[in-house]
């Protein structure tokens, strides 16, 4: 049995974007320099035999001395629990890392300047390729080593996965899997992936939320080996992160009703969030507002009002802000009257009904037209896990939304403008 801690992105010295300003204080306490000491301690409470990064350890060339403090400071705890750490350079720490190794004795650079090197941990054998420069367009796999047994092999590298002309280390999926390796462990893209069934092949991801895009738990994932096959579990433990969740505003009454909306959706996730694990300190939420509205014409400004004037709130022991918010409610009986007039929102009001009803004579066509472009997305890495063919209920419930938004945003704007 071999335990390991494997951190992916984790970007020290980068400051976390989209705070409420109340909290731009406690900045410091929800960064990635708190989620490096919360690694560090799950490293020691875990009794792991190695720690593993999997590059973007540091934001940038010229942090050697922003990082250098909190991630000696752990690296030093790691080294007196007699925990070695094994690194390999991403595109962001390709210069920085390496000096970072030098001045560390417990931090290892595995494959420096771009040539695959093994690293033994209990009974796993880490390979790992280190980025010589920012940009590198050759495919580091091209260079992958012959192994005689591949057995207890595990591949730590930061790389663009089928992504062909990408300049940070171009990789494809199919040529991950044909190493015939125990598992991939990946850096470079913040979105994880679920590492599950007997041989994980993934990203990581960034182990705290950088940016409210990054919604979703965040942390390190533990990898254990059992002799045979390796089994990844992620641990949560990123002091912040931010959550979309969806708010139906069909039975509130009024814009006062919202608020109280916000607070139960938000104590309704802190609920769940705590059930599974200990949950974070503080979350940002993402707000949709859908459902049928009966103050649709007030809404667009509660929602502004909402946003730009709710403090943070206290959830048992998580704090919780507002970060954004989206109108995505269902203006059915405005519809047919704004499809009545030819401008923009007219135009688009018309689509909308027709989307709505599948037995309108045009319904298939719009479904067709938007069907390549929205499997052109589709196929786009952020959503590679997921099931890229599109059916028709799939796409009508996009247009629809997507639809609904854009009319809220163009009569959002004709009122600023009377
Ligand atoms: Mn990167």
């Amino acid at each position: 049995m071999t335990r390991l801690l494997a951190v992916g992105d984790l970007h020290l010295g980068r400051t976390p974007s989209a705070l409420h300003p109340d909290l731009q204080a406690r900045r410091a306490e929800l960064g990635p320099e708190a989620a490096w000491t919360r690694c560090v301690t799950a490293a020691i409470d875990q009794a792991v035999d190695g720690v593993v990064m999997a590059g973007d350890v540091v934001e940038r060339s010229r942090d050697l001395l922003v990082a250098y403090g909190d991630l000696r400071q752990g690296i030093d705890r790691l080294a007196a629990a007699g925990i070695p750490v094994v690194a390999v350079a991403g595109n962001h720490d390709t210069l920085v890392l390496p000096r970072l190794a030098a001045e560390i004795d417990n931090l290892q650079l595995l494959g420096a300047g771009g040539s695959w090197q093994e690293r033994r941990i209990g009974q796993l054998r880490i390979l790992g390729w280190s980025f010589p420069r920012r940009h590198v367009r050759r495919d580091p796999l091209k260079d992958f080593p012959a192994l005689d047994d591949a057995a207890g092999v595990v591949g730590l590298l930061h790389c663009d996965r089928d992504q062909r002309d990408s300049a940070y280390a171009p990789v494809s999926s199919r040529d991950l899997e044909r190493t015939g390796i125990a598992g991939w462990l990946l850096g470079h893209i913040h979105q994880p992936d679920p590492l599950q069934g007997p041989r994980p092949i993934g990203y990581l991801g960034s182990v705290s939320a950088l940016r409210a895009s990054e919604t979703g738990p965040r942390g390190p994932w533990r990898i254990d080996w059992n002799g045979h096959q390796l089994e990844a579990t992620h641990l949560a433990l990123a002091p912040l992160r931010f959550s979309a969740l969806e708010i139906d505003l069909s039975d509130l009454d009024g814009p006062d009703d919202l608020a109280a909306a916000a607070l139960d959706a938000g104590r309704r996730h802190v609920r769940t969030l705590l059930a599974a694990t200990d949950g974070p300190d503080v979350i940002g939420l993402r707000l949709t507002l859908t459902g049928r509205c009966c103050f649709e014409h007030r809404l667009a400004e509660a929602a502004e009002q909402l946003l730009a004037e709710s403090r943070p709130w206290q959830e048992g022991p998580v704090q919780l802000f507002i970060q954004h918010l989206l109108i995505a409610t269902d203006p059915a009986h405005d519809l047919e009257r704004l499809a009545r007039q030819s401008d923009p929102c007219g135009l688009l009001a018309q689509r909308l009904l027709i989307l709505q009803d599948t037995s309108h004579a045009d319904h298939a066509r719009l479904i067709e037209q938007a069907r390549p472009h929205l499997a052109d997305a589709a196929g786009r890495r952020e959503f590679q896990a997921l099931d890229t063919e599109l059916d028709e209920s799939e796409i009508r419930h996009w247009l629809i939304q997507a639809g609904r938004i854009a009319l809220h945003q163009l009569l959002a704007q004709k009122q600023t403008r009377r």
